[in-house]
């Protein structure tokens, strides 16, 4: 089996793109033993921080992003870093090449219980001149490259340069990554669908109106029978989706009148939207494409429809 290297080095992708690659995915390596440690490495449990959403720091949290951010630091194709867990956006190398965007640890809600956690990770195009937060605001149809780390049973990366998606399985004895799934490609239509139901009374009416004709089954419009997961760690929901179809959404509701939106666009949504459209899914706000949106602000937030193309766009039309 192909080595993520190997990869590489055959898939003609540019030489400083393949080692930022190479960066991110060694730093994986390293987050995956921290996390396989679980309570054995003192980790678990909430720091007394708070990062710039306001939500409580888990230690983990931070030792990741630390982890991350040293990694990238000691690359020199890293002109920039912006962090769910960094307020500001972090200059690195002046004469860098790109900027990298993340979140180190995905669904940290998830931790503690030990169920699903990731790195999302999202490259951009670094430009020319001092780093500002401006230097990062590149809408989603800018990014050379997107992917993240699931670590779950077996820890999995999920990755794309614009060229279709490639899963590689890390081999616990070897500490490589080796290509398992090549060519992803999500089903057209779905039986599947992912959403946090407790929030239905807080959703505008289109979504409403949609979810409850999934839920009316086989005795409503859809004519079918739908299941429904939540595993309440994007990473997990969506690593389901590109392996077997589904639709995902975390839709706009008004449970908290400044927080319409739950999920970050630069550094979950956008590099998600990169792997779906890859991998012939379609990923909307059920308003506009994902990565169609010029970015405002660093840790913007946007409503989320993505997955199975038949299925979100059924869904989208409830919202026309
Ligand atoms: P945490 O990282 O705070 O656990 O949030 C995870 C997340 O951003 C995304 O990964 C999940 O899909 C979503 O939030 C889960 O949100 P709910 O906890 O409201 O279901």
């Amino acid at each position: 089996m192909q080595t993520f290297s190997q990869y590489l080095n055959e898939s003609g992708i540019d030489a400083d793109l393949s080692q930022l690659l190479l960066t991110l995915t060694d730093s994986a390596k390293s987050i995956s033993n921290a996390v396989q440690h679980g309570a054995l490495a003192g980790v678990l449990g909430e720091t007394e921080q708070e990062n710039v959403q306001g939500e409580t720091q888990k230690k983990l949290d931070i030792i990741t992003n630390d982890m991350l951010k040293g990694a990238l630091n000691a690359d020199s194709t890293v002109k920039g870093l912006a962090s769910e867990e960094e307020d500001h956006v972090v200059s690195v190398h002046r004469d860098g090449k790109f900027l990298v965007c993340f979140d180190p640890l995905d669904g940290s809600s998830n931790i503690d219980i030990n169920s699903l956690v990731g790195t999302i990770f999202s490259v951009l195009p670094a430009k020319n001149g001092e780093l500002t937060e401006q230097s990062f605001l590149q809408s989603g149809r800018n990014q050379l490259a997107a992917g993240y780390v699931l670590y779950g049973p077996s820890t999995m990366l999920a990755i794309t340069t614009g060229s279709g998606v490639n899963f590689f399985t890390l081999h616990p004895e070897t500490g490589e990554f080796l290509l398992t799934h090549a060519d992803v490609t999500i089903p057209a239509d779905t039986k599947e669908f992912a959403i946090n139901m407790s929030n239905q009374r807080f959703w505008q009416p289109a979504m409403q109106n949609y979810i409850a004709d999934l839920i009316k089954g086989d005795t409503g419009p859809r004519a079918k029978n739908f299941n429904m997961r939540w595993i309440a760690a994007m990473v997990g929901d969506v690593h389901r989706v590109l392996s077997r179809g589904g639709i995902f959404t975390y839709p706009t509701d008004n449970k908290k009148p400044n927080k319409p939106f739950k999920l970050r666009l630069m550094y979950e949504a956008n590099p998600m939207a990169f792997l779906v459209e890859q991998a012939q899914g379609v990923a909307s706000t059920g308003y506009e494409s994902i990565m169609d949106i010029e970015p405002q602000e660093i840790h913007q937030r946007v409503a989320v429809v993505l997955g199975s193309a038949n299925e979100v766009n059924e869904c989208l039309k409830y919202h026309a």
